[in-house]
């Protein structure tokens, strides 16, 4: 029987029938931050990242599964810890051997050390790459090349394998300094000498099409798995497509559902009609666009969900439940706006009144939408208040305790629905913006940052405009759509990857 402490680490770190490369570097460079954003994997108890050194002392697997099966697998290591003295020791085993020392010489260092108390990170991220791993070594460009990383990059040459080095900047990428740009010239030159092929990915930036070129690249340095990888890249690419295909039926649905939404209240007005008839509307408005933040925020937390950020939340939206008084500066700021809107709202809050244009004969109708900066919960605060467009009210006879019902439909205005779905849009760039190794505190911001207040509807071409109006239309009057619903599916499609497009250049 083996008892519990006897037990050792896997002798196979390599998979039989997926390409595997273990992930080196010094500790804290970013190996675990790479691994998290290209893996999806937003789990700490799963791919820990943490600024405190050491955290990582043993190899894990990680693997990239598609369609059920394990497509790649890379390690995750501890970092270097001693590589002038390992790489000087292994000089010193390798100056036996006729060729110098090579992939027989790191062999026989973990052989050697791998049961000692010398030398024991070295050891453990050597091992996966002595049985065959390939290399994928992780540096923070903006960090000094000093002789530490010579010595790593030296050791890690020694290997036979294909070897991808990459530079994961730590600094944001708009505030890179002068330095920074130096010493990554720096750190390129060098590194072309030791591995096939230098690229650079950022952790906390990283998008779909970043990860797809990382793997692109393990095809170009692996040729024995081109063929693999090729099918890898097919398969990732198709589940990315399902996935909008996904989230535009689930933007749909949301829509539909908040169109179609009615709101119902009962009650008595024996006593003062007018006065129990305002209590009971204010009250079912209340209602009404509480229920919308929180389809909203249902959606959004599906939205997460479908693009794997199973610890991110959205942020409950925070309904705005004073008057609002929209001739008031103030009042656009909450929105996010910035001055040159804020005069556009100054202009908007004269057409509140009643002069609405059909959202099919203008950009104009729509320019409202972009006015509005906030999340549903800002936008919906619109059409609350005396002034601002009435919602479907219908009073039902007396009933048989006297009783009346008051029912609230969706706000005639064209545009409710537009800022309904612009706030959808603006909730799926943020997510795609976000990467599954910047852990943050979990939620979602609710508010939309100033400069992207601008609204992305407007923006549409006024083909898919005339489409989607005509749809919204049509859900808000409840008619069955049919053939519709899936023009309406697919425009939202395109527009989710246009927004994905705009975000890579
Ligand atoms: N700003 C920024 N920080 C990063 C990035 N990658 C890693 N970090 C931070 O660097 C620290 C170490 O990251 P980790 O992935 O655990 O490094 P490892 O020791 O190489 O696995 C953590 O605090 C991360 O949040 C990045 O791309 N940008
Ligand atoms: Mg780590």
């Amino acid at each position: 029987m083996t008892r519990l402490s006897e037990r050792r680490e896997p002798t196979r770190w390599v998979a039989e029938d997926a390409p595997t490369f273990a992930v080196v570097g010094k500790v804290n460079m970013g190996k675990s931050a790479v691994l998290a954003t290209l893996l999806e994997e937003d789990d700490d108890a799963v791919i820990r990242i943490s600024a405190e050194p050491g955290e990582t002392t043993r190899c894990q697997r990680l693997s990239l599964v598609l369609d059920g099966r394990e497509r790649l697998r890379f390690i995750d290591t501890p970092g270097f810890q001693q590589p002038i003295e390992a790489l000087r020791t292994i000089r010193a085993m390798g100056a036996d051997d006729a060729r110098g020392p090579g992939p027989d010489t790191l062999a026989r260092f973990v052989a050697r050390y791998g049961d000692s108390d010398e030398f024991v990170d070295e050891c453990r991220l050597l091992a996966p790459i002595v049985e065959g791993a390939g290399v994928v070594y992780v540096v923070d460009p903006g960090v000094r090349l000093h002789d530490a990383f010579l010595a790593e990059i030296e050791i890690l040459r020694l290997s036979a394998g294909p070897r991808l080095a990459i530079l994961n900047p730590h600094a944001e990428s708009d505030d890179a300094s002068r330095s920074t740009q130096t010493n990554e010239a720096l750190w390129r030159d060098e590194l072309g000498k030791a591995f096939n092929l230098v690229r650079t990915f950022n952790a906390f930036e990283a998008r779909f099409a970043a990860r797809r070129d990382l793997l692109a690249a393990l095809n170009q340095i692996d040729e024995r798995d081109r063929n693999h990888l090729d099918a890898t890249l097919a398969l990732l690419d198709t589940e990315w497509e399902e996935r909008r295909d996904e989230a535009a039926e689930r933007i749909l649905r949301f829509l539909g559902t908040v169109l179609r939404l009615r709101e119902h209240t009962n009650y008595v007005d024996d006593g003062a009609p007018e006065a129990a008839r305002k209590k009971a509307l204010t009250e079912a408005n209340r209602r009404y666009f509480e229920r919308i933040a929180e389809l909203e925020r249902e959606t959004t937390n599906d939205l997460l969900a479908l693009y794997r950020h199973r610890h991110t939340r959205a942020e409950a939206a925070e309904l705005m439940t004073d008057e609002l008084d929209l001739s008031h500066d103030e009042t656009w700021r909450r929105f996010g706006l910035n001055r040159r809107q804020l005069t556009f709202a100054g202009a908007a809050t004269g057409a509140a009144g009643g002069t609405w244009l059909d959202v099919a004969t203008a950009g104009h109708t729509l320019g409202l939408a972009t006015l509005i900066g906030g999340g549903v919960g800002g936008a919906l605060a619109w059409f609350k208040g005396d002034a601002l467009p009435t919602l479907n009210l219908s009073v039902g006879r007396p009933g048989a305790f006297g009783g009346r019902q008051l029912s609230l439909g969706p706000p005639k205005n064209p545009n409710f629905a537009w800022i309904l779905f612009d706030v959808m849009l603006v909730r799926y760039r943020a997510i795609m913006a976000r990467t599954h190794a910047a852990r943050g505190d979990g939620r979602l911001a609710h508010q939309r940052s100033a400069d992207e207040a601008e609204s992305i509807v407007r923006q549409l071409e006024s083909s898919r405009q005339k489409l989607l109006a005509r749809w919204f239309r049509e859900a808000q009057r409840n008619t069955e759509q049919g053939e519709r619903d899936v023009q309406a599916r697919k425009a939202i499609e395109a527009t989710l990857a246009e927004i994905e497009q705009a975000m890579q250049s």
